[in-house]
């Protein structure tokens, strides 16, 4: 079992209801109906091979901040700028949860992880009885398929291919084998910016390692700067390949018939990042263009979750958003004129986290179980097992999972830093590290770090009840076991994964 996963590793694999309704208002619902009205002329309808193709380009383990579209001004990624230029950029995009596994079968099923119970941990099983976008277009006539980091990690199951579709080598081998004009759904599942990094690879590339902006949740030292570096090389590569697969389909005259979608399952690999609920763990880019139908030059501030793109591509092609999925399709949006926020009802999004790894102390076997719901101006979260180690426990001898050790951080140069160094970072290291009380709030307009919990503070006593009252009515009404104390179909799922232990001295 721990050689599969090594060799995973090696291959840079990871290691790693009711449908919510809204009362639109009423020009947002004219608005709505007149591109309903459309949708047969746009993407075809009465004639299959009109229909969109689709292309997702799905990072691992990126961070919406870092790509010159969302402002960096560091990491050269030309072509994603250019596709930004021409579509649409959704600024406030979030996971439904930061772990490769649950993140990629919300993505696929249109809903939330904490609906596909074991499927919500990390190599957890996507259960058949979820429909997913990809089987649904193939029903309709789509060709699908995937390469590289589909649906994933994990053990298929009751499964018989993986969720994202067939595999192929590369998409040029996938359109290969197409028949001529069938429309297409595909899965670019890199493995960038997903660790292990080439140590010093960012700086010897040219990056200017100088330049770079630390976020405030970071000691701003070179050894983080460096491992920044390391990981906008990967990003950067990621870029070199989008430019390939728009020349591929510029080639073969398909690319003002495809949506390109370019997105991650989760945030940067560091510490309080990735299988965190802080934005650099759960925001993510998310840019979509499709020329001449989606208005292209415009960045959209409404609130959306990686779940509502499962339903766009089903509107796309025509087809009917079975009842399960709980994303809201983003057609509408995609369609509106102007930027800013397009739909007034998109205002909170919803996300949270199970088992990342089994990485608590004994006999603790699950994860470090929270929600939130993230608006305009909070962050709300709330831990059901503050007891519990929200990076994983530091005492590997008495690890439920013997050696694991801060076993929900991916071991690099910025998490040993920060843990050699704690004494010099005492607030960064406690933050990324350390217990979490219960509840906590961060007011985004003063805090946009996420730094200052406002929980207990009395002044804040209105705002973090409306917000937790959102939060669990959405949960409830969602079928989340966890928010009605059945989070045990969650915290006793078989892994078959591994874990982070300390390096050795
Ligand atoms: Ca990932």
């Amino acid at each position: 079992m721990h050689r599969r996963v090594d060799i995973d590793c090696k291959l840079k694999k990871c290691r790693c209801i009711q449908k919510r309704r809204y009362p639109p208002d009423i020009p947002e619902k004219m608005r709505f109906l007149a591109v309903l009205a459309l949708l047969p002329i746009l993407f075809g309808g009465a004639a299959p091979d009109e229909r969109p193709n689709i292309l997702v380009i799905m990072a691992d383990d990126w961070s919406w901040l870092h790509a010159g579209a969302y402002g960096d001004q560091v990491v050269a990624t030309p072509n994603m700028d250019r596709v930004a230029r021409q579509g649409v950029v959704f600024e406030h995009a979030f996971v439904s949860s930061p772990s490769c596994t649950p993140s990629r079968a919300s993505v696929l099923t249109g809903q939330h992880f904490w609906r596909l119970h074991g499927g919500g941990n990390l190599y957890g099983p996507l259960g058949a009885q979820h429909p997913t976008y990809t089987d649904l277009l193939e029903a309709a006539g789509y060709y699908v398929g995937f390469t590289r980091k589909g649906w994933s990690p994990g053990r298929l199951g009751e499964r018989d291919r993986n969720p994202a579709g067939d595999r192929y080598e590369s998409f040029a081998a996938f359109l290969e084998a197409r028949e001529k004009g069938q429309p297409f759904s595909f899965w670019f599942g890199t493995f960038d910016p997903h660790r292990v990094y080439e140590l010093g690879s960012g700086e010897e590339s040219g990056i200017p390692v100088d330049s770079i902006s630390v976020p405030a949740v970071f000691p701003d030292v070179p050894a983080v700067r460096s491992d920044i570096a390391d990981y906008y090389f990967e990003v950067q590569r990621i870029d070199r390949e989008l430019g390939e697969l728009l020349d591929l389909l510029e080639g073969l005259g398909e690319l003002d018939r495809t949506v390109v979608v370019i997105t991650s399952d989760n945030g940067m690999p560091f510490p309080r990042a990735k299988g965190n609920l802080y934005d650099l763990g759960v925001r993510v880019p998310l840019i979509v263009q499709l020329p001449e139908i989606i208005p292209g030059g415009r960045r959209l501030t409404d609130l959306v979750s990686l779940t509502d793109l499962a339903p766009t591509f089903l509107e796309m092609a025509g087809l009917a958003v079975p009842e399960q999925m709980t994303g809201r399709s983003l057609v509408a949006s995609m369609m509106a004129a102007g930027s800013g926020r397009v739909d007034s009802s998109r205002v909170a999004a919803y996300f949270g986290r199970e088992r990342h790894t089994p990485a608590q102390a004994s006999p603790i076997g699950g994860g470090y179980p929270m929600r939130a719901i993230r608006t305009d101006d909070f962050l709300y979260i709330h831990n059901f097992a503050p007891e519990r180690w929200p990076a994983g426990t530091p005492d590997a001898e008495q690890a439920f999972w013997y050696g694991a050790w801060y076993s929900d951080i991916d071991a690099s140069p910025t998490k040993h830093f920060m843990v050699d160094s704690a004494a010099a970072y005492p607030q960064r290291f406690k933050a990324a590290f350390g217990k979490r009380p219960g509840e906590e709030l961060y007011d985004l307009a003063t805090d946009p770090d996420q730094m200052i919990n406002r929980a207990l503070d009395p002044a804040y006593a209105d705002v973090k009840r409306a917000l937790w009252n959102d939060l669990m009515g959405l949960l409830q009404r969602s079928g989340d076991p966890r928010a009605v104390g059945m989070g045990g179909v969650f915290d006793y799922q078989p892994y078959t994964g591994g874990i982070v232990r300390r390096p050795k001295q």
